[in-house]
């Protein structure tokens, strides 16, 4: 319990319009942890795995219509349009708080609402934010507590007088005496708004994922977006990996890259066995987020916010992430995967043939010929960081780990090479801000379109982006010593439709020319999109069966491609050109004059 008398009396303000049965203050401890779980074995939202096979670990199927992020009807709601900008849905705040108020009341009825304190950041860091979700879905709560510092240490840290974020949930299902409740509660009319002014959010109708564990994508980007600009930090969609060399250097990345486009992957990465029997070593700091600040020295330092992994299901294997297999081995939940038969999950690409028989993730009658997945696209995992072997032992570090590069990519089938290096940073903001990639599962949607995904920020930036790009452009006043900025693409096809690139381990190869190039140990030849390795500066040593000309097949810049991509990019420029740098209108100049003397 706190005595923090803002939060008491905001406690008391939800629970009179929300109305609930009963108010549970969490304590995050083991004990609060084990009712809960039961709880939801009891009301049928989680089943309860076998414990010889996933000791600690259920299956919580949700309902079919509450999949994923919704990005139609996530909102930022500032006192002005234009604070918002124009790539974010937007209303005035008082109209919106009307409307949600109306929602909102009434709706935990017949459910106990639950006071959620959580800490984005180890708890000691300058950097950590504090929030309190109220929520009245107990797999918020059992899942927040994997995902964050949560319970009574929070307290601790908060005081009297502590700054907190306000985050107000409600699956929007009330339960008027005599209703059965449902396995997956929740309500077809959604809403995730954020008030970045108060700042607040306010999420209802949605109980999965980042609509509804709101320390992650509502407070730790959208929210800390806003915050960061006013701090001269950054808040990235970003993961953060350690690279070991054998010769005891240390160095370390962040990546941006969209939602199921590789991240987690490449935050595990194993490296390949040439690598390893060399004495190279990666360490995983974060999967998703990363809170960027210069120190006192001007190096550009991260932390991960989180304390989980929400990672992706599918194509998840002991091929494509050792690490992760070895995370989600117990004490993890995992939602709208298939169940086997001796109650262990599946999903596609965990093995390379399925079982005979499998419960689907509707709970249905599933066989390998029945025509429909077993798991959904977007089906995830949540497990404790701590979990994985590769964790990195600096990864609570307050202060953060030092950052050398900073990556962008997408998925991209084609124009874009495997890797190319920015000239510098303004070109590498230019970079990150034109970036594109196919739609996924991640939200709902159409999937396999290429759009544009500035930082893979479009969904999760808290203001408008032009002066997002600003803000990024800005940082270099504040870093001494600035991050090389590149740019990667696994995903570029061929013309039988099949990856160029292996991809996975040896994306190792890749890190290796980045941080070279880093230490200034390593060639880059100059294009006409940035500097880029030839065969001879690229460690290809046991890459079987990939050849020189494999290798300039997907490094090749071809300007036809790339005149169509600069007119493409030409399209989001215009949509938000009323905020754009000037800075970022140049840098297209100069690559459109760059390709026209080709
Ligand atoms: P969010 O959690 O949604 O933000 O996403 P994430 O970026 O962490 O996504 P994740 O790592 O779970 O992405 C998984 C998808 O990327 C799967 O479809 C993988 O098969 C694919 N993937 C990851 N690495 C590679 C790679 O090197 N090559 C190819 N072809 N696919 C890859
Ligand atoms: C993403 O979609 O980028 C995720 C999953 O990391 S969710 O938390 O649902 O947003
Ligand atoms: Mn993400």
């Amino acid at each position: 319990m706190t005595n923090h008398p803002e939060i008491l009396a905001w406690v008391e303000e939800i629970t009179a319009l929300c109305t609930p049965d009963a108010v549970h203050w969490c304590d995050g401890s083991d004990a609060e942890y084990a009712a809960l779980t039961s709880l939801l074995v009891a009301r049928g939202t989680f089943i309860p795995l076998n414990p010889e096979k996933r000791p600690g670990c259920f299956l919580a199927r949700s309902a079919p219509s509450d999949v994923a992020r919704v990005e139609d009807r996530t909102f930022i709601c500032t006192k002005r349009r234009n604070e918002a900008g124009p790539t974010n849905n937007w209303m005035p705040p008082a109209e919106m708080k009307a409307r949600l108020r109306a929602k909102f009341a009434g709706s935990m009825q017949g459910r106990t609402l639950y006071v959620v304190p959580f800490c984005m950041g180890p708890l000691d860091s300058p950097l950590a934010l504090v929030g309190v979700e109220i929520t009245d879905s107990p797999y918020v709560v059992v899942s927040m507590r994997t995902m964050a510092h949560m319970g009574a240490r929070v307290w601790n840290k908060l005081g009297t007088t502590g700054r907190w974020l306000p985050c107000l949930h409600s699956v929007g299902h009330p339960l008027p005496p005599g209703t059965p409740d449902v396995s997956w509660p929740c309500n077809e009319d959604k809403y995730i708004v954020h008030f970045p002014q108060d700042p607040a959010v306010w999420s209802f109708g949605s109980g999965y994922g980042g609509n509804a564990l709101l320390g992650k994508k509502c407070v730790a980007l959208r929210l800390a977006s806003w915050i960061a600009r006013e701090e001269a930090w950054l808040a990235e969609h970003m993961l953060i990996l350690g690279i070991h060399d054998p010769d005891g250097n240390s160095t370390y990345v962040a990546a941006a890259f969209p939602s199921a486009c590789g991240k987690t992957n490449l935050a595990m990465l194993v490296p390949p066995e040439s690598y390893r029997k060399a004495g190279w070593r990666t360490t995983l700091v974060g999967d998703d987020i990363a809170w960027l600040r210069p120190d006192s020295e001007g190096r550009l330092r991260a932390i991960n916010p989180e304390t989980g992994f929400f990672g992706v299901a599918p194509g998840t294997s002991p091929s494509s992430n050792a690490n992760a297999i070895a995370a989600i081995a117990r004490n993890t939940i995992f939602t709208n995967v298939a169940l086997t038969d001796d109650g262990d999950v599946w999903w596609e690409g965990l093995t390379d043939s399925p079982p005979a028989h499998l419960t689907d993730w509707q709970g249905k009658d599933w066989s390998p010929d029945c025509g429909r997945p077993a798991a959904h696209a977007n089906s995830r995992f949540t497990a404790p960081a701590e979990q994985c072997p590769s964790i990195d032992p600096a990864w609570q570090n307050p202060e953060g780990v030092p950052i050398s590069a900073i990556i962008f990519g997408g998925r991209r089938p084609g124009t874009m090479p495997l890797v190319y290096q920015s000239f510098n940073w303004a070109h590498g903001v230019y970079i990150g801000s034109t970036m594109g990639s196919e739609t996924t599962a991640a939200a709902t949607g159409a999937i396999g379109q290429v759009r544009r995904d500035p930082m893979a920020m479009l969904p999760f930036c808290g203001y408008d982006v032009g002066e997002y790009f600003s803000h990024w452009l800005e940082m270099r006043r504040h870093i001494r010593h600035l991050p090389r900025i590149f740019h990667v693409n696994w995903f570029r096809k061929g013309p039988d439709g099949k990856f160029l690139w292996p991809g996975f381990s040896d994306n190792m190869r890749v890190l290796e020319w980045i941080i070279r190039r880093c230490r200034g140990t390593v060639a880059g030849h100059e294009t006409i999109i940035g500097w880029t390795p030839h065969w001879e500066d690229f460690n290809h040593e046991g890459l079987e069966g990939f050849t020189r000309d494999d290798f300039n097949k997907v490094m090749a810049v071809i300007p036809a491609e790339w005149r169509a991509e600069v007119l493409s990019q030409g399209e989001l420029f215009l949509k938000i050109y009323d905020s754009l740098p000037k800075e970022l209108v140049y840098q297209r100049e100069l690559l459109s004059a760059r390709l026209s003397l080709d």
